[in-house]
């Protein structure tokens, strides 16, 4: 029913969490991004931005034709709205799930992927701005640990705005942060690491790329690196 274009990346693990817990059949259309193929016509036609996930439902509620939907986040409503499952119906409940799910994306997505960027990929080490971001990933991880210090998820019962964060928390230790600084950020990432739809999330990460651990080979360097609006041209 729903094609997840998809290859394992954090963005891209965010929307399988959610396929797995709602069981909501799929088929998974890798996106080889060391090898380009965000940059396909075919892709881009779907997500006009050149970044996996895209998911193309077949089967749309209101029976028209397929429909896609790019922007990990924006699929996760949909998704949600879809199955009735992981955003809460009232306005106070969809709110709180909401305005998170968005602080995750314009915040800890970005600011971690500057971190990585700085410190793991950048072929020159600069203290500056592997500081910056760094710090910046500890305060946003230090923002959500206060959060969860009453609560067991992010928004009470958990919803698409823990689906959002944990894959971005995985890596914590490329991001230089220590999870025991965090005892509350600590127990929330060990209780979705044990969901058992989180742990066949990840093993379909390892089946679509067995080398996702190893690092990023050069050519796949050239080709995630130093895009111009040339790459999106027709
Ligand atoms: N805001 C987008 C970001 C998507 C994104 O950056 N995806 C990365 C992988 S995590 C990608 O497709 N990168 C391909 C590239 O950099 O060429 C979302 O959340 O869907």
């Amino acid at each position: 029913m729903i094609d997840l274009y998809y290859w394992p990346t954090p963005n891209g693990h965010k929307i399988v969490l959610f396929l797995e817990e709602t069981g909501l059949p799929y088929k998974v259309v890798p996106v080889n991004l060391g090898a380009g193929d965000q940059y396909k016509p075919e892709f881009l036609a779907i997500s006009p931005n050149g970044r996996m996930p895209v998911i193309v439902d077949r089967a749309p509620a209101d029976g028209g034709a397929p429909i896609s939907v790019f922007e990990s986040g924006v699929i996760l409503i949909y998704l949600a709205e879809k199955t009735g499952r992981f955003l809460p119906a009232d306005t106070r409940g969809r709110f709180e799930v909401l305005q998170w799910l968005m602080w995750q994306m314009a915040g800890l997505g970005p600011m971690a992927g500057q971190n990585h960027h700085f410190a793991v990929y950048a072929p020159e080490k600069i203290p500056y701005a592997i500081d910056r971001y760094v710090k910046e990933t500890n305060r946003l991880y230090g923002v959500l640990n206060k959060r969860l210090a009453d609560r067991p998820f992010i928004a009470g019962e958990y919803s698409i705005a823990d689906m959002v964060c944990y894959p971005w928390i995985v890596p914590h230790e490329r991001q230089s942060q220590k999870l025991e600084d965090f005892p509350h950020l600590k127990r929330w990432f060990e209780a979705i690491q044990a969901r058992p739809a989180t742990v066949r999330a990840y093993e379909i990460g390892k089946e679509v790329n067995p080398n996702a651990s190893q690092p990023v080979s050069e050519d796949a360097k050239k080709v995630l690196s130093g895009q111009t609006a040339a790459v999106v041209k027709d």
